[in-house]
């Protein structure tokens, strides 16, 4: 792959040059840390880089698994029923994956979910992985705050029952196949806000040596022990209403194990002045941008969007008071909890009927944010071109 790779980057490159192309971007191709990604991911990773620096895209978690008041039917998303389209980005959760069971804590039943990821993927949407990892030692939730990191660390006791669960993981990525039978490009988002505490690889359960290992031997053995590459590695602190602003970097991984710079944060967006936020996001594309990397909103929202004007007041403004926000290539507001099936409210995008639905349809119609229906073609490296 990595030779084909190459010589289909040779031949773009030598034809771009023949044919004079004015603009320098479009001359440019950057591998993601795997340097056999597939052409798709190498064409994700270029382009969601490129897109930034114009445009937001909007991503939903489980948007196509279920909504406030449906479940597992058919073309349907609380989003498209709200604004018209379906979101640019695609998020999804592997959480339970650990022993022989069929859906992950959320009730998304496995294999439909890797059939949503094929339909996201064949209408040229964007697919983000997390993981609420089972806690190793007690087998407990990822909110068991015993500390578990160690355990699983190269020549620990966890060690292999870790691998295991990395091994099934590396088999489930290689089930997601675009109807060509190519690999489908997967941001992967493991270990993700441990600046918070609530997880067992969180601040106070893990050192800083502990995290930057289980990060880099993750990243290590799935892309040249098992072969995986079609994963971009999303970090991806918790910034707590900016209380962990500083932190942001303190058990970063290095620039050789990440591709992209995320950011979870609820608090920002729940009441805090947006132009404190903004300011955040900027320095996170800033930052981004000295790396070489994507800087992105990777998890946000208020459960309930009690604030009918939300959209508008608190998410659009976080992106547009310092105009260096703007460079996040895409935010993605968490999942719409199933009303019935989890007996409250825990819903983060409008659903048709909600009084935050007609802002949500003004912010889909903004032209910083981008969703399914405008996204360009991010597969190919043609789409550098448009
Ligand atoms: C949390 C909540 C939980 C859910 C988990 C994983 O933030 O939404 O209800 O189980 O994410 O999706």
């Amino acid at each position: 792959m990595k030779t084909v790779s190459y010589i289909l980057f040779g031949l773009l490159f030598f034809f771009m040059e023949c044919s004079n192309v004015s603009d320098n971007e479009q001359l440019k191709v950057d591998l993601p840390i795997d340097e056999n990604a597939t052409t798709e991911t190498v064409a994700l990773y270029n382009n969601l880089k490129l897109l930034a620096k114009t445009k937001v895209l909007y991503g939903h978690q489980d948007d196509l698994a279920y909504g406030y008041s449906w479940w597992a039917e058919s073309g349907r998303s609380d989003v498209k029923e709200v604004t018209g389209s379906y979101p640019a980005v695609y998020g999804w959760e592997i959480g339970d994956f650990r022993q022989d069971v069929e859906a992950n804590l959320d009730r998304v039943n496995f294999e439909s979910m890797k059939g949503w990821i094929n339909e996201g993927y064949e209408r040229g949407g964007i697919i983000t992985l997390a993981w609420h990892m089972n806690h190793p030692v007690t087998d407990g939730s990822s909110w068991d705050k015993t500390p578990g990191v160690a355990a699983i660390l190269p020549g620990a006791e966890q060690h292999e029952k870790f691998k295991k669960w990395l091994d099934k993981f590396a088999d489930f990525t290689q089930d997601l196949k675009g109807n060509d039978g190519e690999l489908i490009p997967v941001l992967f988002r493991p270990y993700h806000e441990h600046t918070g505490s609530w997880f067992w690889w969180g601040e106070e359960q893990t050192t800083v040596e502990e995290y930057v290992t289980l990060w880099r031997f993750t990243v290590e053995y799935l892309r040249d022990t098992k072969g995986v590459h079609n994963l971009l590695y999303v970090y991806s602190p918790d910034n707590q209403a900016g209380r962990e602003f500083d932190n942001y970097l303190t058990k970063y991984p290095g620039d050789e194990y990440v591709d992209v710079l995320g950011m979870d944060d609820y608090g920002s967006v729940n009441g805090r002045n947006p132009a404190d936020f903004s300011n955040e996001l900027a320095w996170l594309v800033e930052e981004a941008e000295r790396r070489n990397k994507i800087p992105a909103l990777s998890e946000t929202g208020v459960e309930g969007i009690p604030n009918p004007k939300w959209w508008t007041e608190q998410l659009a403004p976080s992106f547009e008071s310092n105009p260096k926000a703007k460079g996040i290539a895409y935010v993605l507001t968490w999942r719409n909890g199933n009303k019935e099936l989890l007996q409250r409210e825990h819903f983060y995008a409008s659903y048709p009927g909600h009084p935050s639905a007609p802002d949500m349809k003004v912010f889909r119609d903004m032209d910083l944010f981008v969703f399914e229906d405008e996204l360009p073609a991010m597969y190919t490296l043609e789409a550098k071109n448009k």
